[in-house]
């Protein structure tokens, strides 16, 4: 069946559905953050990743609406945990932007909106930039920037390296976080490229005063060798395998 229906049909009936990855801080100091990751429920229970969803949303215009959802659906579940009386279960949540909400200049107006309705501080909160999702205009989405560091939230580049633009979203972002692409953290243990690429990474993040993630972090034996190598945080299915957010 074509997609986009689909993914309507999931937009009014509710079927989006979050979901969450925990990110170990390898500095036993450190605060557990998590990532937010939306999954798409069809009618029949089928649960679909995002990889067949996400694209054809972003080329029907749909994700500045999927990312208002997602904002909102977070911001609703922070103040349910404040409601129950707990406290949030990571010390910062991530949330993903498309390159669409980025380039929305009523974005930053809207997360506003629902952080005082929901009565979610920002120095809980992380967004996500993939340098990947092409920003159209750069003033707007260093605009956006300005108002979550307003918020007292971070900034993290995901995805870091995977595209053609990694240097120079560095140089125009001030991002807090850089997430080291899977690519090179999979196979780290039997690969001396991929370490030399990620401390590459991590020495290019110190001189920033940036923060670094690991992602794709599948097998135990990697994390003694990523805290060697000065890595910040671990995301990855050694560490936690996505569940659903509302059972965090
Ligand atoms: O959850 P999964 O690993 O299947 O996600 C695949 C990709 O889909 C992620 O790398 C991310 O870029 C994107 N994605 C997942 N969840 C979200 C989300 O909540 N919002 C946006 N904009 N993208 C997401
Ligand atoms: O694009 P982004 O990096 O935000 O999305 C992360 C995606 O990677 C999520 O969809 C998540 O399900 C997936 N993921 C996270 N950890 C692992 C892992 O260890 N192995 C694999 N194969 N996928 C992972
Ligand atoms: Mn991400
Ligand atoms: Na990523």
């Amino acid at each position: 069946l074509a997609m986009l229906p689909r993914i309507a049909g999931a937009l009014e009936s509710g079927r989006f559905v979050l979901y969450f990855q925990r990110i170990r801080a390898l500095d036993a100091l450190g605060g557990d953050h998590a990532e937010v990751l939306v999954r798409m429920h069809e009618e029949d229970g089928t649960v679909v990743p995002p990889a067949h969803f996400i694209p054809a949303a972003e080329r029907f215009n749909r994700m500045p609406e999927l990312d208002r959802w997602i904002i909102d659906a977070t911001f609703a579940q922070i103040a349910a945990w404040r409601e129950a009386a707990r406290e949030m279960p990571f010390s910062q949540i991530s949330i993903n932007l498309s390159g669409a909400s980025l380039d929305d200049p009523t974005l930053a107006d809207f997360i506003d909106e629902r952080m005082r309705v929901h009565g979610v501080e920002g120095e809980l909160l992380c967004f996500e930039i993939t340098e990947s999702a092409a920003v159209a205009d750069l003033e707007r989405a260093l605009a956006f920037i300005a108002r979550a560091h307003e918020w007292g939230a971070a900034l993290a580049l995901d995805d870091f390296g995977s595209g053609l633009s990694s240097f120079a979203y560095l140089k125009q972002f001030r991002v807090d976080y850089l997430k080291i692409d899977g690519q090179f953290v999979r196979n780290a243990a039997n690969d001396a490229s991929d370490r030399a690429v990620i401390e590459a990474m991590v020495h290019l993040a110190q001189a920033h005063g940036l923060r670094t993630v690991a992602e794709f972090v599948a097998e135990p034996a990697l994390l003694p060798m990523l805290r060697a190598l000065g890595v910040d945080y671990a995301q990855g299915y050694t560490v936690h395998k996505p569940a659903p957010l509302a059972s965090a």
